[in-house]
């Protein structure tokens, strides 16, 4: 379909003030204090997200790119003709192109993306280079129930998509929760292709969510200063510091905003105070092996029908079915 088409198609299910003030709020008011990572891509932080995927440290995007390229006939062989592909998180549709063109005949393309800015760019460049696919897109947090728009033309089968190893953005309660919402998405036939950053060398890890010019520092701070903005809160950004380590005893980069003195912070009526050294947990990434994805698996009813793995640096493809 056309640009103009896909935004007569655009359902908005985009979170409000009210939604992220009650989510600060709770996260702020918790013991260990923490605040959803989804927030960080506002229109700027998509911005300097994707700035981040050009730095030399950050290698998962530039890895499963290569990937994809690498693995696109198999993927489209074991998907097989018409299917409607909806992708979670979108962010700038670049991989999307790559996926949608090496699929045979697709019928419908659903980008449900939380970023309005991202969701608008990336069908900017994907409806005139698509015509032949119907642009359906959603601009809602995939979190919570979609109802994914119905196309045109019948489908042979959904193909879920969820590259970016965004999957581990989520403790993993949340993600067994997703991973079994995906599952009830796709149906019975269905398939889901999800990117999976994989365990390895502590130290590539962390120098990826620790880049040297400091984009990831940057967009990590932007979480306050969206909320400063969009809920009137006043963090004052000199004072508090980016910090993502590695554990690998849970396999993952725990990302914080550290207070960096004692200082209280203003939102909605409440003062929340902040000793030197508190942190903000702001982000989990994590790395799988096998078994911790496995055990994801199990417990949300899915099964591995293909899998396709980079080496160096390791970065992982499965294709899912129930
Ligand atoms: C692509 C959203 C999964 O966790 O690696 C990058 C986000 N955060 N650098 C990731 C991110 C800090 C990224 N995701």
């Amino acid at each position: 379909s056309t640009v103009q088409d896909a935004l007569q198609a655009l359902t908005d299910l985009t979170p409000g003030r009210q939604q992220i003030l009650a989510d600060a709020v709770a996260g702020l008011s918790h013991a260990s204090r923490q605040l959803p990572s989804k927030y960080f891509y506002d229109a700027r932080g998509s911005r300097l997200f994707e700035q981040i995927t050009h730095t030399r440290e950050y290698y998962p995007t530039r890895t499963e790119l290569a990937l994809l390229d690498r693995v696109l006939p198999e993927i489209a062989q074991a998907v097989g003709p018409r299917v409607h592909v909806v992708e979670l998180g979108s962010g700038s549709g670049r991989k999307t192109a790559r996926l949608l063109a090496a699929l045979q005949d697709p019928v419908a393309y659903t980008p449900i993306e939380i970023s309005r800015a991202a969701l608008l760019s990336s069908i900017d460049h994907l409806a005139p280079a698509l015509p032949d696919v119907e642009m359906l897109p959603v601009c809602a947090d995939f979190t919570r129930p979609v109802q994914v728009p119905a196309s045109e033309r019948p489908a042979a089968r959904r193909l879920l998509f969820f590259p970016g190893s965004t999957l581990g953005n989520f403790a993993d309660e949340d993600a067994i929760a997703l991973l079994s919402a995906m599952r009830q998405t796709m149906g019975r036939h269905g398939l889901a292709l999800v990117g999976i950053d994989l365990h390895k060398d502590p130290a590539l890890i962390e120098a990826a969510y620790n880049d040297a010019d400091g984009v990831t520092a940057a967009f990590t701070l932007n979480l306050l200063a969206r909320l400063n903005r969009e809920v009137g809160s006043d963090f004052d950004l000199d004072g508090f510091r980016h910090r993502a380590r590695y554990s690998t005893a849970r396999l993952r980069i725990e990302t914080d905003l550290v207070s960096q003195r004692e200082q209280d912070v203003h939102l909605d009526g409440r003062t929340f105070h902040f000793s030197a050294g508190e942190p903000i947990r702001v982000e989990y990434s994590h790395k799988y092996t096998d078994a911790s994805f496995g055990h994801l698996l199990q417990q949300a009813g899915l099964e591995v029908a293909a899998s396709w793995n980079a080496d160096d640096p390791a970065y992982g493809l499965r294709l899912l079915r129930p």
